[in-house]
């Protein structure tokens, strides 16, 4: 996340420069909707831009999977601007997506990890994420410097269009710039996490779930289990709960709710009252300092405060963590998780 700021975030002189994106400033601000394009992990990346650019800019944003786009016929418009999200911008679908995007007279911006890559090329602009290179097959650094570009490009054009005030944007960035520091506060609850994993080790599926921002990252979790630890896990908005996944809830269902204090938090808190109440075993991600969740549910594991907005930078860590450990416990190789490649290339 720091190697995705440095040199592009400074609160002090209000300043927020994205190199490759500066060119393509105008065109971004002056968009009528954005498309975002990805697969996996970087979708989830997109849902959580689709969540940020709507609130900050004002700009509609549609999020799709890149194997389904390319594959349509989808109605591209003038003044659309695409975004193609890859962590490794070798990904075939997310080629083939750009390719039918550009053919039909879009801009197509990437946001990439790997330098020179065939998206890097392949696109008109792009910001590089500098995660450094994922040792692993599944995203998880990747994921949390993905989302942070794709903020700090939203917090620019937000400011550019002005649909955000000067204190709202000064308020992101010192938060953005205290992120990586409350990324290490989070990782001190990695021996919390191992005790949880370890109770759930042999679990045979999960449920995740979260509203607003928090909802992609429920997503985020679950893909994060089932890729290194080969458990059945499923993400879902919370609200939706009660449309269908309720009915699996049951003493042996471990269902991880994030619940960080944002402007959904009482709502969330009905939904877990809801899971418990069917005897569900509940695992929440916290604000640091709430006792109310703490009194009601099995575990939980504290996150330090930030804007609502950047939230998914941190509460997605535990998840990643949670999944590691499970995955270790069951005696699965986590940088190399079967039937999974690096890069998708067929
Ligand atoms: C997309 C992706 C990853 C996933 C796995 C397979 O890759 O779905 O999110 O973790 O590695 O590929 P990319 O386009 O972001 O490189």
């Amino acid at each position: 996340i720091a190697d995705s700021m440095r040199g592009r975030v400074n609160s002090e002189e209000g300043s927020l420069q994205l190199g490759g994106l500066s060119e393509y400033m105008g065109k971004l601000a002056d968009a009528k909707r954005i498309i975002i394009v990805g697969c996996g992990t970087s979708w989830h990346a997109g849902l959580v831009a689709e969540y940020i650019f709507e609130e900050l800019a004002r700009i509609p944003v549609e999020v799709e999977y890149a194997s389904e786009f390319r594959y349509r016929n989808p109605i591209i418009r003038e003044k659309d601007f695409v975004i193609a999200i890859s962590q490794s911008g070798e990904t075939a679908d997310t080629l083939a997506a750009i390719q039918l995007a550009k053919s039909k007279g879009a801009t197509i911006f990437g946001v990439c990890n790997v330098v020179g890559s065939s998206i890097a090329r392949e696109t008109h602009a792009g910001a590089y994420t500098h995660a450094g290179p994922e040792i692993g097959v599944a995203s998880t650094k990747a994921f949390t410097a993905q989302v942070t570009v794709l903020t700090q490009m939203a917090i620019a054009v937000a400011k550019k269009r002005g649909t955000i005030s000067e204190g709202l944007y000064r308020q992101l960035l010192i938060e953005l710039e205290n992120i990586p520091r409350k990324v290490e506060q989070v990782l001190k609850a990695a021996d919390k996490i191992k005790e949880i994993a370890f109770i759930f080790t042999y679990a045979r599926n999960f449920i995740y779930l979260g509203r607003g921002l928090n909802f992609p990252v429920a997503l985020e979790g679950a893909l994060k289990l089932k890729e290194i630890s080969y458990i059945h896990a499923e993400g879902y908005p919370a609200a939706e709960m009660k449309h269908g996944p309720i009915a699996l809830i049951d003493e042996d269902m471990p269902v991880v709710f994030i619940a960080t204090k944002d402007s959904s938090y009482e709502k969330v808190v009905s939904n877990i009252q809801e899971v418990k109440a069917r005897k569900g075993r509940v695992i929440a991600i916290v604000t640091e300092g709430d006792s109310l969740i703490h009194s009601m549910v099995d575990f939980v594991i504290e996150i330090p405060k930030t804007h609502e907005i950047l939230m998914p930078l941190l509460s997605s860590i535990p998840l990643q963590l949670l999944s590691y450990y499970i995955a270790v416990m069951r005696g699965r190789n986590v940088d190399q998780p079967r039937n999974l490649a690096k890069s998708v290339t067929v």
